[in-house]
This record gives C-alpha cells, sequence and structure tokens, in this order.
C-alpha cells in the first residue's frame, strides 16, 4: 500500500538536502533562460558548485516562445559549436541560420545542464544581494510567489564566489545592487546604461562583449548585459545568448 507520508517525507526529505548542500557556492546563478543554462553547464561540468536560481514554474526564460509565440528559434553560424556541444540538430533554412525548435533546444539545455550537475531550484527569486568587503558574495532568495506578490516575509541567504546575472532583460542582480548600494558599475555612465533597440548583427556581437563583470563577484551574461552596457537587443537570435553563458563560465572558472 503506498503511504503517503512516507511520499511527503521523500520529498522534504531530499528538497532540503539539496538546499542545505547549496548554501555555500562556488556559482550562483540568477535566471533560467539559455545564457544562464549554459553558463551552469560548463561550471558544473568542470566540477564547480553552482546552483541556478529561477523565479518562475519553468526553467528556460525566452526560448520557449520562439519569435512572437512561433515556438522556433534560430541559431546563427558563430553559435554552431554550441549547437554541436549540446547536440543539437538545427535545419540550415540559409546558408548560416540554423533553425531549430524551441521546445527541443530548451529541453536540451536543461537536460545537459542538470545532468551535468547544476542543481537548480525553479520557483526561487532572487531579491537581493549579499555585500562583503565591497564584493557581491551571495543571494537573499525568497519563493518566486513571495517575490511576485510582494508579501512581507523575511528570505533566507547563501553564500557564493561568484554571481551571475542572467535575468535577461531587467537585468535584476545589478538593478538591484545599483538601486540599493549606490555603486558605480564599470559601465559608461556608472549606472545600468539600458538596452537599444534592435539590430541583430551587433546585439549578438555585443552580448557575447558585454558579458563581464559588472562589479567585483558579479558577472552578467545574455541579455541582462546588454541591458547593462547599453548593447542592442536583437530578438529570436540565442548564437549570442549561448556563447554568452560559455564566456561567463570560462572567465569564472579561470578565477575560481
Ligand atoms: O530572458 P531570459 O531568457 O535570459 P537570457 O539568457 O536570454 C534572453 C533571450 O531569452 C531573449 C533574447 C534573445 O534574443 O533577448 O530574451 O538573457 O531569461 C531570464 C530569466 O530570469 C528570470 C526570468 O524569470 C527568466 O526566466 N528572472 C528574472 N529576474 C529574476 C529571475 C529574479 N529576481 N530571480 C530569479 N529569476
Amino acid at each position: 500500500m503506498l503511504n503517503e507520508v512516507m511520499i511527503s517525507r521523500a520529498i522534504l526529505d531530499s528538497y532540503f538536502k539539496k538546499l542545505d548542500s547549496c548554501l555555500e557556492l562556488d556559482v550562483a546563478i540568477v535566471g533560467g533562460g539559455p545564457s544562464g543554462l549554459v553558463a551552469g553547464y560548463y561550471l558544473a561540468k568542470a566540477g564547480r558548485k553552482v546552483a541556478l536560481f529561477e523565479r518562475k514554474l519553468s526553467i528556460g526564460g525566452g526560448v520557449w516562445g520562439g519569435g512572437m509565440m512561433f515556438n522556433s528559434i534560430v541559431v546563427q553560424e558563430a553559435g554552431r559549436q554550441l549547437l554541436d556541444e549540446f547536440d543539437l540538430k538545427g535545419t540550415e533554412y540559409a546558408p548560416g541560420y540554423y533553425v531549430l525548435d524551441a521546445v527541443d533546444v530548451t529541453a536540451t539545455l536543461i537536460h545537459k545542464a542538470v545532468r551535468a550537475g547544476l542543481q537548480v531550484f525553479n520557483l526561487i527569486a532572487m531579491e537581493d544581494v549579499v555585500i562583503k568587503n565591497e564584493r557581491v558574495a551571495g543571494l537573499v532568495i525568497n519563493w518566486g510567489a513571495v517575490d511576485t506578490l510582494k508579501w512581507h516575509v523575511d528570505p533566507i541567504t547563501l553564500h557564493a564566489q561568484y554571481v551571475i546575472d542572467g535575468t535577461g532583460h531587467p537585468a535584476n542582480v545589478t538593478e538591484v545592487l545599483v538601486r540599493k548600494m549606490g555603486v558605480r558599475l564599470n559601465t559608461s555612465t556608472g549606472g545600468i546604461v539600458g538596452e537599444k533597440s534592435m539590430e541583430a548583427e551587433q546585439g549578438e556581437m555585443q552580448t557575447v562583449e558585454n558579458t563581464r563583470e559588472v562589479y567585483p563577484g558579479l558577472y552578467v551574461s545574455g541579455m541582462a548585459a546588454n541591458a547593462v552596457y547599453g548593447g542592442y537587443r536583437m530578438g529570436p537570435v540565442f548564437g549570442g545568448m549561448l556563447l554568452s553563458g560559455r564566456k561567463a563560465a570560462e572567465e569564472i572558472l579561470a578565477r575560481l
């Protein structure tokens, strides 16, 4: 006979063990979009203790919806090596334009990252950062629902040697740091510059260029990198997002 309480205990025990094991991390990633997932994949594959926190129920960020909910995405030639790494098969629609099923891409990125050892916490939001010696040193987290509903519930805290802001267009981690700490970032204005309108070619290159440490201990990746440094947006072409995640991981790995 199935014991319902045994089912509850199995879930609670395993969840709290997982959460407890992630309170001191090498790298905490905020945002489960493509750049965060790719960064998590490479960091976990290198044996680092890394966890990803996503406010929503589903991981995958903006990939699921393709372009305007037509659930296909495009990866350009520059991103093909990443497709090979993840064993993703695109169809070459025109020279250098690979079209892929958005659901296949999202599911594959999640699967490979989790199997490499990335710990994923969906339904958990970053609401603040930890600061030690003028450096980002961890995250203040709360349930995604609490964050969304703005309920008055105190959060909990974890430490991380590095944090990646992979929160996409709002650059949420960097925004919190600037708003609450009044810090000067290494951007042209010292603050969040804000993304520019659509220019896919430049936007894609800038996403990778702008992926870097924006403040001691804090890296920006993906669309957050362009939002912070003032790069163009690029729409549903994803090579830059994948390359950005890999770059963030490589730069952090070189320093850990
Ligand atoms: O925006 P998103 O997919 O991140 P990305 O890696 O990729 C951008 C592309 O999807 C697309 C694009 C390409 O042309 O421009 O937009 O930059 O995913 C960001 C994730 O971060 C989560 C959010 O729910 C989304 O799934 N997120 C945002 N703020 C928080 C958060 C937060 N405070 N705590 C946890 N998760």
